[in-house]
């Protein structure tokens, strides 16, 4: 089928930089912005769902979360420390949230007065974190939505003539947004869409399409996955013809392909959270935490079966990291310094799992076979 928006490429990427990205095999994402002051409660409430979405809760006035800002002030933030603990679990790349779906940026944006600068803290989180991360040697990835709540000319739906005039102003401020994170921190390696599933986005294959090539021309390079982009008929991820639209599959969010026909053959990574759902702070712990142990097999298997692991961590609004998740990224470091050769840089072997774990393949194992 014709397409004019579908994928332009057939299979995978085979550049050095998409080479690394295929080599890192351990990740870390971190989610931290306004909701990390009230980790899922407000006014002895708590809310059920994911802390990072408490602003639609309704018993949260929305006037009360945009007013979260002027308590926003991360004083125990010290992004050397975060690359130091990163460092010690063995990640080779880490994605770091700039702006989640509520709209506060945690760089000094021109393009919205939402910005860290007008908190307490007042300074760019972003840099110092970008800089610390590359300076210990791990790549580092920039998390954005898309759709962003505090914006008046965001939609979800496009049903009127001036609903697309709003989202033309829209989709302006989001290629500038994006056109000053990768112009103020040169060091990423690549940005992780979120945020693309409204019909609004769906309709906006031509600008997704555009916006991608223009990114990529902008910052030679730059890795996206496949949650940017939809097609002619508003297809996401893959095309109408089945074709990948995207570096790598993301649709892995807390799930992990069940064998290698369900990754069609395609580089992809798992995002996963250590409690059931939930990506920023919860105060109030609810349902099961994963063990170092869970996690490490959940990692053996995504890179058994040629995807990266993506461990996600939430810091508390002052800016340090919970005792159990240090704890956590300690334990898989441990095990990362003795196993990390069957991580780093393997692969799927072509062999079947067997009950007692699984088989990985490097080039160097590959070539003793
Ligand atoms: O940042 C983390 C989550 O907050 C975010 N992605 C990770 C990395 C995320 N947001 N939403 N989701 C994940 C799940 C999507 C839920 C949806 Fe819906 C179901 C979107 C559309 C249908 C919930 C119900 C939101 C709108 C309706």
């Amino acid at each position: 089928m014709p397409l004019k928006y579908g994928a332009h490429r057939i299979g995978k990427r085979t550049d050095p930089d998409m080479n690394r990205w295929r080599d890192y095999g351990l990740g870390e994402f971190i989610h931290f912005g306004l909701y990390s002051i009230l980790g899922g409660d407000y006014n002895g409430m708590h809310y059920n769902g994911a802390s990072e979405w408490i602003r639609s809760w309704n018993k949260l006035p929305h006037e009360v979360y945009d007013n979260l800002y002027k308590k926003f002030n991360p004083k125990d933030f010290d992004p050397e420390a975060w690359a130091k603990m990163a460092k010690q679990m063995g990640v080779k790349y880490v994605t770091i949230t700039t702006k989640h779906h509520d709209g506060f940026c945690l760089w000094p944006s021109k393009f919205s007065d939402f910005n860290i600068t007008k908190t307490p803290y007042k300074k760019d989180m972003i840099g110092p974190m970008v800089r610390a991360f590359d300076k210990a040697g791990i790549d580092v990835y920039l998390y954005f939505s898309v759709m962003d709540w505090h914006q008046k000319d965001w939609r979800y739906d496009l049903k009127t003539a001036a609903d697309s005039v709003a989202f033309n102003r829209f989709k302006t401020f989001t290629k500038n947004q994006l056109t000053e994170l990768l112009t103020l921190y040169p060091e990423t390696k690549g940005l992780w869409f979120d945020g693309t599933w409204d019909t609004s986005w769906k309709k906006s294959g031509a600008f997704s399409d555009s916006l991608d090539q223009y990114l990529k021309k902008l910052h030679p390079g730059l890795i996206i996955g496949s949650r940017l982009r939809a097609d002619d008929y508003g297809n996401r991820h893959f095309d109408a013809n089945g074709h990948l639209m995207g570096d790598y599959e993301q649709g892995w969010e807390r799930k992990i392909p069940k064998d290698y026909s369900a990754t069609r053959g395609n580089d992809w990574d798992c995002v996963m959270t250590i409690p059931e759902n939930g990506w920023g702070y919860a105060k109030t712990w609810m349902g099961h935490w994963k063990t170092p142990y869970e996690l490490i097999e959940m990692l053996a298997k995504c890179v058994s079966l040629d995807g990266n692991f993506v461990i996600n961590f939430g810091p508390k609004g002052d800016g340090t990291f919970r005792n159990k998740e240090i704890q956590t990224a300690r334990q898989i470091g441990d095990w990362m310094q003795v196993n990390h050769e069957a991580i780093y840089g393997a692969g799927y072997a072509g062999w079947e799992k067997q009950d007692w774990g699984y088989y990985t393949k490097t080039e160097r194992t590959q070539r003793s076979i």
